[in-house]
């Protein structure tokens, strides 16, 4: 009886758990993001002003009480010779957040582009994709409808699955709580195509 109730018990408290991958050009703000999210839900997190470029990877996992689920994040590197690697968490992800520099209108080619090249790979194929405009802090920022126009075009060419570009401050961590919760939603939404490990 004991060993009954304790199984029922141990499946009952099994949580899911998703993997997310934070892709986005260099300096684009990613690695912010994360750690602003680390400390919106509690957990030790590293002081802004030290984070450097990443090269490799940064891996956090965040315990999400309100959907009682857990969410495993890689931040990978996002300088162009970094990015051949990024294919390489495909095959495992559940759901991609894809960081802009709403401030660099220089780049934003180079960001539409890279975007469409991730989005036409067939390992993610239905995984959905949350588009974050980052930096909306800065006045001289690009507005979010324009980067709405250049993504949703993009969106049009994918196959059926969730999108959205959603503004944010990786600094002040404005919209970043937000932007996870339509994530999960998304990721339970999902879970029949990309079941969730369970911890
Ligand atoms: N003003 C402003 N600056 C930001 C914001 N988010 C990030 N930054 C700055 O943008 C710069 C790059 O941030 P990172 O988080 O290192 O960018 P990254 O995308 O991880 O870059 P890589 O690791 O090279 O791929 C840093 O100077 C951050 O302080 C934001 O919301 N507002
Ligand atoms: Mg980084």
């Amino acid at each position: 009886m004991f060993h009954l109730v304790k199984g029922i018990y141990n499946n009952w408290n099994k949580r899911e758990q998703y993997s997310v991958l934070i892709l986005g050009l260099d300096n684009a703000g990613k690695t912010t993001f994360l750690e602003t999210l680390k400390k919106e839900y509690s957990m030790n997190s590293k002081p802004l002003d030290k984070i450097t470029p990443t090269v490799g990877q940064n891996v956090a996992t965040i315990p999400i009480e309100s959907n009682r689920s857990i969410l495993k994040f890689w931040d990978v590197g996002g300088q162009e010779s970094l990015r051949s690697m990024w294919s390489e968490y495909y095959s495992q992800c559940h759901g991609i957040i894809f960081v802009v520099d709403s401030t660099d209108r220089s780049r934003i080619d180079e960001c539409s582009e890279t975007l469409k090249g991730i989005v036409m790979d067939d390992e993610i194929e239905g995984v959905p994709i949350l588009m974050l405009a980052n930096k909306q802090d800065v006045p001289e920022r690009m507005e979010v409808q324009d980067i709405k126009e250049i993504f949703n075009k993009i969106a049009e060419h994918m196959s059926a699955r969730d999108s959205r570009v959603l503004p944010v401050c990786a600094l002040t961590g404005e919209g970043v709580k937000d932007s996870i919760e339509w994530l999960i939603l998304r990721l339970q939404r999902n879970k029949e195509a990309r079941p969730p490990t369970y911890k």
